[in-house]
């Protein structure tokens, strides 16, 4: 009977060793998600940890077509919350197809966006109402939620100044979600702080302002400290 037992915990503790570790980064227009994303995969493969870089929306067949969707423009006028289910059906779809068959492979996942986006955007930014939010997380995301979240800072006219500067400073076409005006974005901003706060154990706020190797290093810091890696 014991040693039933003692397999049994020695099993689940086996089990959660084995299972992937899920990493989300936040944050709004330009701030270098996509540019930090990858760098940590570098930092990680270095230290042997195989890792899937995804996106949100996006990541599965049926998540990159509700990408095309929503963000081809022209959209009739609609309610905040239709855009939160759009999103909610895609990401619903990215965890079933991608994320957690990835984490149960063992792999770790960074995915750039996820839930907070749908908080910061649609919600607090948006004014899509809160409660009705909360639920649809509980039924969209259930229990696989991050365990470490990097939200990148950044003043957002910076932010849009990047985002013109990587097309060349040409006239570039913009998202529907890029072309909102500076107060939704400073909304935006203060819903990213917000939610770090209110989540202040997964949430680590990185200020997006310092140059790519600082913003790299801090970043890589918070996964060190995190999961107990070797620094270096
Ligand atoms: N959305 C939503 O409303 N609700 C939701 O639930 C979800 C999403 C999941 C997705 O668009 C849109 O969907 C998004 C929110 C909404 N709206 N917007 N905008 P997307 O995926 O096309 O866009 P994005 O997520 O905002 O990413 P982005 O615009 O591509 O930016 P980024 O990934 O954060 O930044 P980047 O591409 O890494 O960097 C931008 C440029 O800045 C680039 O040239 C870099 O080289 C440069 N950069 C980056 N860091 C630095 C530093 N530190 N110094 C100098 N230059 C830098």
């Amino acid at each position: 009977m014991r040693n039933r037992v003692t397999r049994r915990i020695r099993h689940t503790i086996l089990g959660a060793m084995q299972r992937g570790r899920f990493i989300t980064f936040e944050g709004g227009d330009g701030v270098g998600k996509s540019t930090q994303i990858q760098r940590l995969a570098q930092h990680l493969l270095k230290h042997g940890i195989d890792c899937v870089v995804t996106r949100e929306p996006g990541g599965t067949p049926f998540a990159e077509r509700v990408r095309e969707f929503i963000l081809a423009g022209q959209l009739p006028a609609h309610p905040p919350m239709a855009e939160a289910l759009l999103f909610a059906a895609a990401r619903y779809d990215h965890i079933a197809g991608l994320i957690r068959p990835t984490l149960e492979e063992g792999r770790w996942v960074l995915s750039d966006r996820f839930s907070d986006s749908t908080q910061a955007y649609q919600g607090a930014a948006g004014g899509a109402n809160f409660s009705a939010l909360m639920q649809l997380e509980k039924l969209t995301v259930g229990d696989c939620e991050p365990e470490l979240t990097i939200v990148l800072d950044l003043e957002p006219m910076t932010g849009r100044a990047r985002i013109a500067e990587r097309g060349g400073g040409l006239e570039v076409e913009v998202d529907p979600f890029e072309g909102r005006d500076l107060a939704f974005q400073t909304r935006l901003r203060q819903a990213f702080l917000d939610i770090a706060t209110e989540h202040s154990e997964r949430c680590k706020v990185v200020e997006a302002g310092q140059s790519l190797d600082t913003v790299e290093a801090e970043v890589w810091q918070h996964v060190v400290v995190r999961f107990e890696l070797e620094a270096g």
